[in-house]
């Protein structure tokens, strides 16, 4: 069957006819495209067309689609059986090599997804410092919780509303939403509100509206004063963990967060979230601690076996070396390919996340990101027409594999000048 049966199917059966609301090309011209099978840095769509993969499942697929050593550990795991409910070995094994990675946490609870992870770390912050409000930055996604969907009231640095039907106002009143990049009203902030605060969420590099990099000195100011205040300082690495630095942000800023979650690369393409802490912080987690979380599947090992061959492959000597020269290398040609189009754009690159932004300076704030993304809908158009699949949003960000060779690079690039020659 053809993308469009399938895409018509989909629509029958499913809420707007995907499982995730971006994968709807709501903000790109044309259809989402049905995959049926991937490897490295490609998958092949159900028309039979090939295409390089710059969207890698939105992050965990950092080696790769289909990687050998993964595909072989899953396969093993699940002759072994697919879901115990009980404790096995590899759930203890991959909470000590994410433990022994982190360097700074001593326990970490496994849950099913990002989002999860994210719901849990805060009830425990909540739980463990006895306050109710959080805080959150605006333009960073934390998953689905009512709470953090959460959009600035009156304006911003004041406590929010629903962003979202379906989520009572009284549900968004504890949950304050501040500016990034804006040292005077985070300090304004918290001398209003610090001592009320049980914890203060951060992408440390925010990467779900646009890649809004931070300054160091911006986010050793958000350590400083959740200290100060007595408040918990929560880093949410599902994206940037074991993705910017074998450590994640935490060893790439030397900033270490009370609390932190995982998500993505952690499950090396299947369901797994984690939120790690301090053994005095997690004590007060069930069942030690009044502060309920539990999940069916939780630690599966099929999942567990998914993320060791993942962590274990992307802590060989030069892995990160690699791929950040890759993602520099596509960058570089990005923006001298803007340029020659004679095209106003801005290439934002962390690592192996990359952002194409059709504005100059880049953002830093999502306050300042022009929400017309019409050049990014026509380049991700123009490129899938030519074999390359960017994600199929502007504000969602690029992600380049170990799988990605230079001649993917160069692929991409005379595709990209192609497509801008024509703006
Ligand atoms: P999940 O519940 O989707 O596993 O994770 C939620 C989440 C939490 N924190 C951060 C920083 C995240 O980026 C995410 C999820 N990221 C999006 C893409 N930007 C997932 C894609 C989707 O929603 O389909």
């Amino acid at each position: 069957m053809s993308n469009a049966s399938w895409w018509t199917r989909a629509q029958a059966a499913l809420p707007g006819g995907v499982n995730s609301p971006v994968r709807a090309f709501k903000s790109v011209p044309g259809d989402p495209v049905f995959f049926r099978r991937a490897r490295g840095a490609r998958f092949e769509d159900e028309d039979g067309r090939d295409y390089i993969d710059y969207c890698q499942s939105w992050g965990p697929m950092i080696l790769g689609h289909a990687d050998p050593g993964v595909q072989a550990a899953i396969e093993e795991a699940a002759a072994e059986g697919c879901s115990f409910g009980a404790p096995s070995r590899r759930e203890v094994r991959l909470a000590e090599a994410l433990l022994e990675r982190l360097e700074v946490f001593e326990r970490v609870r496994f849950v099913s997804s990002g989002t999860e992870a994210v719901m849990s770390a805060i009830r425990l912050a909540r739980g463990f410092t006895g306050r109710d409000k959080i805080a959150k930055f605006a333009g960073c996604y934390h998953g689905h919780a009512d709470h953090l969907l959460v959009e600035a009231g009156s304006g911003l640095a004041t406590f929010g509303t629903p962003s979202s039907g379906g989520v009572p106002a009284d549900f968004s009143r504890h949950t304050a939403v501040l500016p990034l990049a804006d040292p005077e009203a985070l300090e304004a902030f918290f001398a209003a509100h610090g001592d009320e605060l049980a914890c203060l969420i951060i992408e440390p590099v925010p990467a779900n509206a646009g890649l809004l990099v931070q300054t160091p000195e911006y986010l050793q100011l958000c350590r400083d004063l959740t200290a100060k205040h007595g408040a918990l300082l929560i880093f949410d690495e599902v994206i940037t963990g074991f993705r910017v630095a074998r450590g994640g942000a935490r060893e790439l800023f030397g900033i270490t967060p009370d609390l932190a979650t995982y998500g993505k690369i952690i499950g090396g393409g299947m369901p797994v979230g984690a939120y790690a802490s301090s053994a005095e912080i997690m004590k007060h987690i069930s069942p030690d601690g009044p502060v309920y979380q539990a999940g069916t599947l939780s630690g599966n090992p099929v999942a567990m076996a998914a993320g060791l061959a993942t962590l274990e492959k992307i802590g060989r000597d030069g892995f990160y070396e690699d791929l950040e020269r890759k993602t520099a290398k596509l960058a570089t040609g990005l923006r001298a390919a803007s340029a020659a189009a004679g095209v106003t754009a801005s290439v934002v690159q962390l690592g192996s996340l990359f952002w194409t932004v059709f504005q100059d300076p880049a953002p830093v704030a999502v306050e300042q990101v022009d929400g017309d993304m019409s050049r990014y809908g026509a380049l991700h158009r123009g490129l899938l027409e030519r074999g390359v699949y960017l994600a199929p949003s502007g504000w969602e960000v690029g992600f380049v594999s170990s799988a990605h060779d230079d001649g993917d690079v160069e692929k991409t690039l005379s595709a990209v000048a192609e497509v801008l020659a024509d703006f």
